[in-house]
C-alpha cells in the first residue's frame, strides 16, 4: 500500500492506511498502548487495541525507533475531540507495524529542556524537536523568502568564494587557511569585495554567503562561522536607497514567516515583529542623547552602538513607535569598514548604517567609495597597500557607479524573530570557539 503523509490523514477516515515515521511518544495505559508517530508532516496519535496484529511489535517498540505503521483512521468520539491539535479529531487504529530500524537507548527524552551545551552535544537527537524543526523551519523559510523579494526586484544571485586570499573587513579576526605552493589563504570574513565587483556586471548582485570570524569572543550574538545574505546595488544616490531595499525585503520576509508559521509565534511565546509603515532611523547620536534621556544613564563610548545601547533603543522604538526594527545611522567614519562612502558635506560621518531588531544589530550596510582615486587615498590613509587589491580596484579602474548594499546575518535574524535568547540555538551546526564537531572525522582530536 502506498505511504500516506500524516497530514493527509484526516482526509481518509473510516480508510486504511500505510504511515511511515518515527515513534514520537509511547504511553502504556493499561491493555492499550498509546503512540503518537511523527513524519515530515506531523503528529497522529494512534491506538493499539489487545487483539491487534501490532501487539508483539508494540510492546517492545520505543521513542525514534523508525516504524512503518498499517492502520484505520477512525474518527474520534465528540469527547475525545482536541481541536488545537494536529488530528485531534482523529486516531489510528493501529493493526500491523514493522521495526525498520531501531534506536539505542536515548540521552534524555526528545523535547527535555537541557542546557545549551547539551542540546548542541546531541544535535543529530536534538534538532527532531520540536522546537529545533520549528525554528530551521522558520530559518528555511526567511532564506527562501529573502531570496525570492531581491530577485523581484531584480538582483541576480551569485555565489561567493569562502577561500579567499586576503580578509575583505582589513579586521585581525581571520582564519589562516595552508593552500597550495606555500601560498597563504584565508577564510573569507565577507563576501563583500565580491559583491562589489558583481555590481559591475548586474548592477544588482546578492549572495548567500558563509563568513568565518576568528574573534575570541563567547557572547550570545556571535558565531565562529555565520551564514549572510548579502546584497549590493548599483546608481544610488545615497544610503538611504540602500535601508528602502533592506526595509521591503525584511517587510517581505517577516510578512512570509507569519503567513507560513503562524502557529510558531505562540509557541515561543512572542508575537508577529510589529513594522511600521516606515522602520524609525536614529543617528547614532540621536539614539544615544534619547537613551541617556529615557534610561537616565550615561554612554560611555559615543562612537559605537554597545549591546545595551542596541537593546534600549528598540525597547524604546517597541514602546513609543510600534516597531521592532530601528536603523540607526552616521557612524563616524573611522569606525567603519574602508570601502565606507563619506561626503565631505558630512564629515566625520559615514554613510553606514546598522539595522537593530528586537535589541541586536542583524544588518549592517553603507554606500560604498566608487571613484578608484578616493578608494585608493581611503586606503593609504587606513594603512593598507593598493597594490595588495589590485584585483579588487580593477572594478573601480574599468568603471563603477555610486553603490551600496548591506548583509544580513540569518542566525541572528532567525533567532530574534523568535526571541530565542542564543543566537547559537539559531545556527543547525554552530561553530564557536569551543565548537567545531570534531567527532565527525578520522583526524585525530
Ligand atoms: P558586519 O561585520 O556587520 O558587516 O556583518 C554583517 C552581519 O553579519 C552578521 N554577523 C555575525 N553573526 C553572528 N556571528 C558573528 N560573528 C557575525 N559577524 C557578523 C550580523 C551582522 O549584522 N561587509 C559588511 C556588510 C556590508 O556593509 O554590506 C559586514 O560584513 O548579522
Amino acid at each position: 500500500m502506498e505511504r500516506t503523509y500524516i497530514k493527509d490523514l484526516g482526509g481518509k477516515i473510516e480508510g486504511e492506511v500505510v504511515i511511515k515515521g518515527y515513534i514520537n511518544v509511547r504511553r502504556d495505559q493499561g491493555k492499550l498502548v498509546f503512540f503518537d508517530f511523527r513524519d515530515m508532516t506531523g503528529v497522529v496519535q494512534g491506538v493499539v487495541l489487545p487483539g491487534s496484529a501490532a501487539k508483539d511489535v508494540a510492546v517492545k517498540v520505543r521513542p525514534e525507533w523508525v516504524v512503518e505503521v498499517k492502520g484505520k483512521v477512525n474518527k474520534r468520539p465528540e469527547k475525545n475531540i482536541q481541536k488545537e491539535k494536529q488530528n485531534g479529531n482523529i486516531e489510528l487504529e493501529v493493526l500491523g507495524m514493522k521495526v525498520i530500524s531501531e534506536a539505542h537507548e536515548l540521552p534524555f527524552e526528545l523535547g527535555t529542556e537541557v542546557n545549551l551545551d547539551t542540546h548542541l552535544d546531541y544535535l543529530p537527537y536534538t534538532l527532531r524537536s520540536d522546537r529545533s524543526r520549528d525554528i530551521f523551519k522558520v530559518q528555511s523559510t526567511i532564506l527562501h523568502a529573502y531570496r525570492n523579494a531581491l530577485r523581484k526586484h531584480n538582483f541576480t544571485e551569485f555565489e561567493a568564494p569562502a577561500l579567499v586570499g586576503g580578509d575583505a573587513e582589513g579586521g585581525a579576526a581571520v582564519f589562516k587557511v595552508e593552500y597550495f605552493n606555500d601560498k597563504k589563504a584565508f577564510l573569507a570574513t565577507s563576501p563583500q569585495l565580491y559583491k562589489q565587483i558583481m555590481v559591475g556586471a548586474f548592477e544588482r548582485a546578492f549572495t548567500v554567503a558563509k563568513i568565518f570570524r576568528a574573534e575570541k569572543s563567547a557572547t550570545t550574538r556571535h558565531l565562529s562561522e555565520a551564514t549572510c545574505i548579502d546584497f549590493e546595488m548599483g546608481f544610488i544616490e545615497n544610503e538611504t536607497e540602500v535601508m528602502k531595499v533592506l526595509e521591503t525585503v525584511i517587510k517581505e520576509t517577516v510578512n512570509e514567516v507569519a503567513k507560513t508559521h503562524s502557529e510558531v509565534f505562540g509557541k515561543f511565546g512572542t508575537e508577529v515583529p510589529l513594522m511600521p509603515e516606515a522602520f524609525p532611523v536614529f543617528t547614532l547620536a540621536e539614539a544615544q542623547a534619547l537613551i541617556e534621556k529615557e534610561y537616565s544613564r550615561k554612554i560611555e563610548d559615543t562612537n559605537d552602538m554597545s549591546p545595551e545601547d542596541e537593546r534600549q533603543i528598540c525597547e524604546y522604538a517597541k514602546k513609543n513607535l510600534g516597531s521592532d526594527f530601528v536603523f540607526i545611522t552616521r557612524f563616524p567614519t573611522k569606525k567603519r569598514a574602508f570601502y565606507t562612502y563619506e561626503d565631505a558635506s558630512e564629515a566625520p560621518f559615514s554613510r553606514g548604517f546598522d539595522l537593530l531588531f528586537k535589541g541586536l544589530e542583524i544588518n549592517s550596510g553603507a554606500q560604498r567609495i566608487h571613484d578608484y582615486n578616493e578608494l585608493v587615498e581611503r586606503m593609504k590613509s587606513r594603512g593598507l597597500n593598493p597594490e595588495k587589491f589590485s584585483f579588487y580596484l580593477q572594478a573601480f579602474k574599468y568603471g563603477m557607479p555610486p553603490h551600496g548594499g548591506c548583509s544580513t546575518g540569518i542566525e541572528r535574524f532567525t533567532a530574534r524573530m523568535l526571541e530565542i535568547p542564543n543566537v547559537k540555538e539559531a545556527t543547525s551546526f554552530p561553530r564557536d570557539m569551543g565548537r567545531i564537531d570534531s567527532r565527525m572525522s578520522t583526524e585525530e582530536e
